[in-house]
């Protein structure tokens, strides 16, 4: 086998880009046939978490090329070492090195709430029974630093019809993983564990929100969210919640962990927006990781035309 472990990666992962690079392009030569391409199996030396190889080995993907964007792709070494995972620490540099105690195999994401019946769903039947798209998003934190960022996942709204929630279900709530044990960060109260994020209805069943496992066509890295996180890309990071064992759906407003946390900084909608600033700083500009001038912020991260009517006769500066 070619799996390699995670101190290895290293060596490989500018290997591993320069290899991702190629395929891409291959798949742009190639004569639109189906885009069905089995990561990890062609490519030699690729570095899969070790917890995910039993089941999920490699990804099957269609590149979907309705979504991507005319920007440079943030490297795999920055999507990778960079981050914010507080279970792992706060520092941008430790979830890199601490999140390989987590286990995510097996893993088990619990739906219930509202609706028709609550069960508790398998990931590998979660990724069997759903076509997987690659779909390069922009990724903007709240902190004005952002990325490109070439996902694999599954639409949401592919799987909210499948869960079936009830008339009463207006909003959906998502949970990460609560165990001290595997994620050390949790012993500590910087956060009110666990985690907690939501999104109404309507943004959750939009076509760009994503539900990622993948990301740069392989599984996804523990500490980006393995084995399953949100990726909502025209709001701020905060609300692209990882490692989610629950999805609930609900009548009312979720709480959400960055809202609990500071009220007057982070609200339930967070939506990438230049006009608002957070109290402390300015949101006009953000700086690109990769890049040493800073661009502007666009409205809704670039995704203004796509989501701009779900927010219609909404006062944005008061849902922040
Ligand atoms: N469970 C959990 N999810 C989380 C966070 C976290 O600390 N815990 N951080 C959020 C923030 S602030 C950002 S910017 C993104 C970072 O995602 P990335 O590290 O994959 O780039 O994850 C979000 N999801
Ligand atoms: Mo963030």
């Amino acid at each position: 086998m070619l799996i390699k472990r995670p101190n290895e990666i290293k060596a490989t992962d500018i290997t591993d880009e320069k290899i991702y690079h190629a395929r891409r392009e291959f798949l742009k030569t190639s004569s639109g046939a189906a885009l069905t391409v089995a990561a990890g199996a062609a490519l030699p030396g690729l570095w899969l978490p070790d917890t995910v190889q039993a089941k999920i080995v490699s990804l099957q993907f269609k590149k979907n090329p309705h979504y991507v964007v005319d920007e440079d792709v943030t490297s795999f070494k920055d999507i990778t070492r960079y981050n914010n995972f507080y279970e792992f620490g706060t520092d941008k540099k430790a979830p890199a090195k601490h999140a390989h105690t987590l286990k995510t195999d097996p893993w088990t994401v619990r739906v219930e709430g509202e609706v028709e019946k609550p069960a508790d769903y398998h990931l590998e039947d979660i990724i069997r029974d759903s076509q997987l798209e690659e779909r390069i998003y922009r990724f903007r934190c709240v902190e004005a630093w952002s990325m490109v960022i070439p996902w694999v996942g599954i639409p949401l709204a592919t799987l909210i019809k499948r869960f079936k929630p009830t008339s009463k279900a207006k909003y959906v709530e998502f949970i990460t993983l609560y165990d001290p044990e595997q994620m050390p960060g949790q012993r500590r109260k910087v956060l009110d564990w666990p985690y907690v994020e939501g999104l109404r209805m309507d943004e959750a069943m939009h076509p760009l929100t994503l539900m990622a496992v993948g990301l740069y066509g392989k599984v996804l890295p523990k500490q980006n969210g393995a084995p399953i996180r949100l990726v909502v890309p025209w709001k701020y990071g905060f609300k692209n919640i990882k490692s989610i064992v629950k999805i609930r759906f609900t009548e009312t407003q979720p709480r959400t962990t960055w809202n609990l946390a500071g009220p007057r900084e982070y609200g339930f909608y967070a939506n990438v927006n230049p006009e608002v600033d957070h109290p402390r700083w300015s949101q006009r500009r953000e700086r690109r990781i990769g890049e040493f001038f800073k661009r502007k912020t666009l409205m809704f991260n670039g995704y203004a035309e796509q989501v701009a009517g779900l927010y219609a006769g909404m006062d944005l500066r008061r849902n922040y």
